[in-house]
């Protein structure tokens, strides 16, 4: 087939960086920039067996900012052959409603063929947030970042159940420790009165699911839509206050508009302002969408121009912080890994082996007694 480069770019305003969709991407002059940040990120990440877990990256942000494509787009720069739907992205607005609604996690070995031991990250979809610095809203935003929403649940059904029972039922539910509860059903779906009071729901102390370790917030670029601040408030509240995440701030849809574009540039700073993020922290970038090429090449290919920006903010958020602790393995002086007995359930684990040894031997010893006396 030719390897003619195919000059697709976005039709809307302007762009002064017409991308190009090589069919063999080696031929695309960003190619090398992007092996060589794919294996700074990777080393960055390290390996199994050393002590370390996949980090929890979480992509947040309001609806229809391009979360999901940017998944997308972090997934086809940590690939070698082309774009894939992962995260299913959508226009919004429609039906008024979101396309991600249900809480999705993407593990290494779906996003990447590569058969290697590095640790790339476990990355969250899910539903946009709400403009809001409502004690409800930092709720929502403490159980995603806790780890209490668990796969395929929508933060809609849980923000339902706080507009009904209040904000403390919501932090009963999710974090009350060792709290064991009914609750009765509102939308009971049995006639029979007698019935209607049977129709509770138990309330459980929630199992840990994926705790977060970074955060990117997600934006348009588009200089008139207003920025989120009430909820990027509620999010350097509780990231901040509650738990010691970093934040990385990504606004998309950079193809839209010129890079020096004053009205964007005012938006980038007033972005990373309402956040508190500094510059290494964040990107502006463009996600493979139609709009980049209409012919959507890029579902046999892979655009290296678009990966590279991508790849340094990924290398940046892939950097060790004293927070990425690993509470079951911990590393000795000679760098082995080894289980951390310091973590509760696996010192119990310990305890119940060194228990069973003892009364095993305590066993033996006695068998040898009574054998001894017999003889
Ligand atoms: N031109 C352009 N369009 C984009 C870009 N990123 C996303 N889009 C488009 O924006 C629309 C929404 O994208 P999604 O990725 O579904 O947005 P989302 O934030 O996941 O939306 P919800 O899940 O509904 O909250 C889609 O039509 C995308 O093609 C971009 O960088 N440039
Ligand atoms: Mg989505």
């Amino acid at each position: 087939m030719d390897d003619f480069f195919n000059r697709s770019f976005s039709d809307s305003d302007s762009d002064d960086n017409p991308i190009y969709v090589a069919r063999d991407p080696r031929k695309d002059k960003h190619f090398d920039r992007k092996q060589e940040l794919l294996w700074n990120c990777k080393g960055k990440a390290g390996k199994v067996g050393q002590g370390k877990k996949p980090l929890v990256i979480a992509v947040i942000g309001p609806p229809g900012c391009g979360k999901s494509s940017f998944l997308n787009t972090i997934f086809a720069a940590f690939s070698h052959d082309c774009w894939t739907e992962h995260a299913k992205y959508g226009e919004f607005g429609r039906r008024d409603k979101q396309v991600t609604r249900r809480l999705k996690s993407f593990q290494k070995k779906v996003y990447y063929t590569d058969k290697d031991e590095y640790l790339l990250p476990t990355f969250l979809d899910m539903t946009g947030f709400e403009d809001e610095n409502t004690p409800l809203n930092k709720e929502l935003l403490r159980i995603v970042f806790c780890g209490k929403l668990g796969e395929d649940e929508e933060l809609n059904e849980v923000r339902n159940f706080g507009e009904l029972y209040g904000v403390n039922a919501v932090r009963e539910k999710y974090f009350g420790e060792n709290y064991f509860g009914i609750y009765k059903k509102q939308d009971s779906k049995f006639s029979n009165p007698f019935w209607k009071y049977l129709d509770f729901s138990v309330i459980l102390n929630r199992e840990e699911y994926l705790r977060v370790n970074r955060i990117i917030v997600v934006c348009s670029a588009n200089p008139h839509q207003q920025l989120p601040e009430s909820l990027f408030e509620a999010v350097s509240d509780i990231t901040n206050r509650e738990r010691d995440i970093t934040l990385y701030g990504v606004l998309t849809q950079a193809d839209k508009y010129k890079s020096r574009d004053q009205r964007v540039l005012k938006r980038e700073r007033e972005f990373m302002r309402a956040l508190g993020i500094p510059k290494n922290r964040f990107a502006r970038i463009k996600n493979y969408c139609p709009d980049i090429d209409p012919n959507m090449t890029y579902e046999d290919t892979i655009i290296p121009s678009l990966d590279v920006p991508v790849l340094r903010l990924m290398r940046q958020l892939l950097t060790a912080e004293p927070t990425d602790q690993d509470y079951e393995h911990r590393q000795t002086k000679n760098g082995k890994c080894v289980p951390n007995l310091s973590n509760p359930c696996v010192a119990l684990i310990a305890a119940a082996v060194i228990v069973a040894l003892v009364l095993f031997v305590l066993f033996v010893l006695f068998k040898l007694c009574v054998l001894f006396l017999r003889i």
